[in-house]
Formats: structure tokens, sequence, C-alpha cells
């Protein structure tokens, strides 16, 4: 498996000092958000925007955020953040920046209706290993499988990593992984016969979508990879659906990049391309005390003119701009 070196990948966005300086400004002028139900409402991104074109080294960082994730060979970005959350701390301002940095790609929104819009992935040690705060692998998948209208796409902020120097995230190319695959096993992944989780609390992610299929048939940048490995231990799968899926797994985790996050990065992953998943943490956390275990945020983005909220919003997105969505 490769660990990217960040200084390798066109991924990896680190931003000259001049607009980190300018950025660190901005966020002390920016205001609280407000949401409109699980959206971002649209006053806060007009102003938002507005605070960011003062930063005009942000136009660079924009123009090469949006094709590093939409391209075809693309699909995720890490904006690095940290010297600005040395400067600032990452507490109210320091999210708002990332916010509004976020919001030049797609509308934040927070589908789990029990969470604020940046919602707490911390490390607890009683919940299941393989689970989203568990301490153990996080197997490869995409958020909000079994919705009709999963996010278009994840974003993950790393506030801690974990302090034992583990706990690597881990990226994988989904239709690459597809293309590898014989027809036969491609066949049997676009049968609707998968089945995951549960589905309550969530807004403005369509319907629940059970059982589905993995390959929708949707052109890329519309249609998903429909990928979780935790639907492989779900009752009812056929021995040759099961086949084809870890199949599939068995692709992911041979294309698949990792890298451990640092303290202000910012992965966005576009969830029409790449699925994600965690390495396990490291060996004794009951040594390390709670406040100081890894803690990240998430946050999902939804692309304007997509088939649910934001179509409803008064929200326009300027012409010209890239329209881009356990
Ligand atoms: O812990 C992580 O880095 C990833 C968690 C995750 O993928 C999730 O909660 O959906
Ligand atoms: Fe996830």
């Amino acid at each position: 498996m490769t660990e990217i070196a960040s200084a390798e990948r066109d991924g990896f966005i680190d931003l000259p000092r001049e607009l980190e300086e300018d950025l660190i400004e901005i966020a002390s002028t920016l205001p609280a958000w407000s949401v409109d139900g699980t959206f971002l409402s649209s006053p806060t991104i007009e102003q938002y925007r507005a605070a960011l074109a003062s930063a005009p080294l942000f136009d660079e960082v924009r123009e090469t955020l949006l094709p590093t994730l939409n391209n075809a060979a693309g699909g995720y970005a890490v904006v690095r953040l940290g010297s600005i959350a040395q400067a600032l701390g990452i507490g109210d301002q320091f999210l708002r920046l990332a916010t509004a940095i976020l919001a030049e790609v797609a509308i934040p929104f927070q589908p789990f209706q029990r969470w604020p819009l940046w919602k707490n992935i911390g490390t607890d040690l009683d919940a299941k290993p393989g689970l989203s705060t568990g301490v153990g692998y996080n197997a490869f998948h995409m958020d909000l499988v079994n919705a009709t209208e999963p996010p278009d796409y994840t974003t993950l902020l790393c506030v801690r990593p974990d302090p034992l120097g583990e706990g690597a995230n881990i990226l994988s190319h989904a239709r690459e992984a597809v293309s590898r695959l014989a027809p036969s096993s491609r066949d049997l992944l676009s049968d609707a016969a998968y089945t995951y989780g549960g589905f309550f609390e969530l807004s403005d992610v369509g319907e629940e979508y059970t059982p589905f299929p993995v390959l929708d048939g949707q052109p890329e940048d519309r249609g998903f990879v429909r990928f979780t490995a935790k639907m492989l231990a779900e009752a009812g799968l056929t021995e040759e659906h099961a086949y084809a899926a870890r199949e599939l797994a068995d692709q992911m985790v041979a294309g698949q990049v990792s890298y451990t996050l640092q303290r202000g990065d910012v992965l966005i992953l576009n969830q029409h391309r790449w699925v994600h998943g965690r390495l396990p943490l490291g060996d004794g956390q009951h040594h390390v005390a709670p406040e100081n275990r890894r803690l990240l945020l998430q946050l999902f983005l939804r692309r304007a003119g997509a088939s649910t909220g934001p179509l409803r919003s008064p929200y326009v997105q300027r012409p010209g701009r890239v329209s881009l969505r356990d």
C-alpha cells in the first residue's frame, strides 16, 4: 500500500504564506453561519463568498480544487490548513473559515438530523471497532450508501490525529476498481441485491434505497459505486452477489492509498468516484486521556442543481463555476 507523501500528489493543496495570513484575518471577520433546514443558508454562503473574494490568492486554490475533485482521474483533495489552525486554534473562527472554503466546492449540509453542521467523529473505546468512532479498521465504504441521493462529497477535518501515530485514512478510486472486474461480476453488481443498515433521522438524501445495486448505470459524475464492505455481512445476500462484491472489495484494497491526516487538514472526497475508510488506531488507547484521542469533524456537501434540497434553495451558482454530491 502507498502512504501518500503530501508533496507527491496533485490532490494536496498547500497555501502560500501570504494567503494563510489573509485567511487568518478573514476568519476573524466571518459571522456565525445560519442554516436553512439542513443546508448552510444562502445569506451565509453569500457573506462567506464575499469575504473570500477579498483574498485574490484564493482564486488559484478554487481553480485547483474544483478540477482536482471532479476530473475523472481525480476525486479527492486535502486542503492543508495546519498553519491557520496553529494561529487560530480550531474553534469557531477556524470552522467558519473551513466552512467558507468548502462552500466554494458545493453546499455544506448535515443530513443527520441529530448532529450540527460539523459532526464529531471522536474515539470511543466502547464503540464497535469497525464503526465510525471505533478504534479498529473501518473498511471501504461510501457514506449514506443506502440513500437514493447520498451526499456528493464527504469531508473530514482533522482536529487531532491519533497521538499513537496510527488511524490513517484509506482511499480508493471505486470506478477504477470496477473497471478491473470481469463483465460477469459487473452484471451481478448491477442487480438490486444489496442492503445495508437502517435509515432514520436523515434529511435531504432522498429515500431509503433497499435493496440497491452497487452499479447504478448512471454517468460517473452523477451515479455512485454504492459500496460498503459492511454489506457483505448482511443476511439474505446470495452467494454469487457476495462473491462479486468481495471481488470489488479486493480491487479497492489493491488500489488503496493512505494518508494520516494532520491537525488542520481537510480531506474532501468525491463520493461519485472514491470510497474511503480508516486503518486501526494505535494499540493502547486506554493509556491516552480521552481529551487527547483522535478527533475528526465531518461535514457533507451537496452540489448545486442536485435533485434534492438545493433545487428548492434560492442559492444559485455563479455562471461558469463547476456545478458539482457505516
Ligand atoms: O475515522 C475515520 O477516519 C473515518 C470515519 C468515516 O469514514 C465515517 O465516519 O464515515
Ligand atoms: Fe465514512
